[in-house]
C-alpha cells in the first residue's frame, strides 16, 4: 500500500478493492465500477470523481440525541490530540487508497480538534496540514472541497456570517481564512459554504434583512480573499431548507440562485447540490440538479438518501437506483458537474459497528452509480428517450414556434394565430410511457 507510511494497518484483513464484474459475490469488491471504463467518452472516475467525508466516517461515532457514540474505532482511542489526529488521518488515508479512490472532502475540525484559542487552532491547523501534504506525497489523494465547521461551536448558536454580534461573525471570518489556507495548501480543487446555522428560529427577534446582506459582504469577502491568494477552484454554496435552523436562508437551489445573482456572486459561486437537502425541501435530486444546471451552476454532489418516514437528514448510503437514473440524466445531458464530483456525505447506521461497514457502504455508494451511469448511457444513446422528450416540444421547431422562441412575436400576433387555428388538441404527457422506458433498462 503506497500510502502506509510505516503506521499501523487500520483496516486489517482488507485489501485492495478491485472490480470484479457483475458475477462476483465478493462483498468486498466491485461489481460495476471500472474506473477507467469509458462511458459517454470519459473515463469513469472523471465522470464522479468519488470523495470520502472525513466527518462521517472518520469522526462521528455514532451518538445521538438518546445516547453516546457505539463506535469505538481504533483511530479514536489517543488520548492525545495530536496523536488522535494523526492517526485518524492515518486510517482515512488507508481507507481512500483501499477504495482506490482519489478525493476527501473535510471541516476544519474534521482534521485535528479545535483549540482554545483561534492561534492554538490556527497552529493545530498547520501542523496536521503539513502531515496531511507527507502523507499526499506518498498517493494521489487530494481534498475535493475543503470547508468550514460554523456550526458546532456554541458560540454559533445564532449562526455565523449571519449572527446579530458582530463579534461572532469576525470569528467567523477567522475561521474561514484559516479554512481557504488549508484548502488551498493541500491543492483542494473547491471550497464549500454549507449554511450551518445561517438561518433563524423566530423572525420575532431576526433582522432578516441585515443578515442576509451580512450574509453576501461576508462571501464576496472570503471570495476575495481566496482570489488573492491564487484560489482558482469554485466556491460552492451547499442548499438545505432546515435543520439545524427553523429557516435556512440557502433554503434550495433556486432560492440560492437568486441570492447569488441579487449580490452579485453568481460569477464565482456554484451549487452543492445534496440529495436529502433536496427531498427536505419537497423536491427531487433530480429537481435541484436541473434547477442549478439551468443557471450553469451545477457544480458538485453531496451524495446520500434520506429516509421515506423520517423528516430529517439521515445522511444515508444513496442505494436507489431510480433515483440516481434521473439524477444522472440531469448531471450527462447538462454536460456534467462543473469543477465538482460526488461527496457521500452519507453515514453507517449507529448500529452498523464493523469496521468492514466504512466498505460496505462505499461499495455500495460507488456501485449503484457506475450501475446508473452504464444504464443511463443507454438510455441517452440507445433508446427513443431523447426522441420522445424533444418531441414533446416539436411545435416549436415551425416557422412560428421558432419566431415566438426568439422573442420576435407579439401579443397581437399570437391573439391572430390563435384565432386562426382549431382548439388545440389534447397531447397526453404519457408519464408512465417515460417511466416504464427507465424501468426496462434497469437490468
Ligand atoms: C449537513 C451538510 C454538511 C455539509 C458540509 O447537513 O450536508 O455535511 O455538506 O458542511
Ligand atoms: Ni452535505
Ligand atoms: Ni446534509
Amino acid at each position: 500500500m503506497g500510502t502506509i507510511i510505516g503506521q499501523k494497518e487500520f483496516f486489517k484483513g482488507i485489501g485492495q478493492i478491485k472490480f470484479e464484474g457483475e458475477e462476483s459475490d465478493n462483498p468486498l469488491a466491485y461489481r460495476f465500477y471500472d474506473k477507467n471504463q469509458l462511458v459517454f467518452g470519459k473515463p469513469m472516475k472523471e465522470h464522479f470523481k468519488f470523495a470520502v467525508a472525513y466527518w462521517h466516517s472518520f469522526v462521528n461515532s455514532g451518538n445521538d440525541p438518546f445516547g453516546v457514540g457505539t463506535k469505538k474505532y481504533p483511530w479514536m482511542e489517543s488520548k492525545d490530540t495530536t496523536k488522535r489526529a494523526h492517526q485518524k488521518m492515518d486510517a482515512a488515508f488507508e481507507f481512500i487508497s483501499k477504495l482506490d479512490l482519489e478525493y476527501f472532502c473535510f471541516h476544519d475540525f474534521d482534521l485535528i480538534d479545535e483549540g482554545n484559542s483561534i492561534s492554538e487552532s490556527e497552529k493545530r491547523l498547520n501542523d496536521i496540514s503539513d502531515y496531511c501534504l507527507l502523507k499526499m506525497e506518498k498517493s494521489n489523494i487530494k481534498p475535493l472541497w475543503g470547508t468550514a465547521n460554523l456550526f458546532s461551536n456554541p458560540r454559533y448558536m445564532n449562526g455565523a456570517a449571519t449572527n446579530p454580534d458582530f463579534n461572532v461573525v469576525s470569528y467567523a471570518a477567522a475561521q474561514v481564512k484559516n479554512a481557504i489556507d488549508i484548502t488551498l495548501k493541500l491543492k483542494g480543487e473547491n471550497y464549500v459554504f454549507w449554511g450551518g446555522r445561517e438561518g433563524y428560529m423566530s423572525l420575532l427577534n431576526t433582522d432578516m434583512k441585515r443578515e442576509l446582506d451580512n450574509l453576501a459582504t461576508f462571501l464576496h469577502m472570503a471570495k476575495d480573499y481566496g482570489r488573492s491568494q491564487g484560489f482558482k477552484g469554485c466556491f460552492f454554496i451547499e442548499p438545505k431548507p432546515m435543520e439545524p435552523s427553523k429557516h435556512q436562508y440557502d433554503y434550495d437551489a433556486a432560492t440560492v440562485i437568486g441570492f447569488l445573482k441579487e449580490y452579485g456572486l453568481d460569477k464565482d459561486f456554484k451549487l452543492n447540490i445534496e440529495v436529502n437537502h433536496a427531498t427536505l425541501a419537497n423536491h427531487t435530486f433530480d429537481h435541484e440538479l436541473q434547477t442549478a444546471a439551468n443557471s450553469n451552476m451545477l457544480g458538485s454532489i453531496d451524495a446520500n438518501r434520506g429516509d421515506y418516514q423520517n423528516g430529517w437528514d439521515t445522511d444515508q448510503f444513496p442505494n436507489n437506483i431510480y433515483e440516481i437514473i434521473e439524477a444522472l440524466l440531469v448531471i450527462i445531458r447538462s454536460g456534467g458537474l462543473q469543477g465538482g464530483g460526488i461527496n457521500f456525505d452519507a453515514k453507517t447506521r449507529r448500529n452498523s459497528t464493523d469496521l468492514e461497514d466504512l466498505f460496505y457502504s462505499h461499495i455500495g455508494g460507488i456501485d449503484i452509480f457506475a450501475r446508473s451511469l452504464l444504464i443511463t448511457q443507454k438510455i441517452i444513446e440507445d433508446s427513443d428517450y431523447i426522441s420522445m422528450l424533444n418531441n414533446r416540444y416539436s411545435s416549436f421547431e415551425t416557422d412560428t414556434g421558432k419566431k415566438f422562441t426568439r422573442g420576435k412575436l407579439t401579443m397581437e400576433d399570437m391573439n391572430a394565430y390563435a384565432k386562426k387555428s382549431n382548439e388545440p388538441k389534447l397531447k397526453s404527457g404519457n408519464q408512465e410511457l417515460f417511466e416504464n422506458l427507465i424501468n426496462r433498462h434497469i437490468r
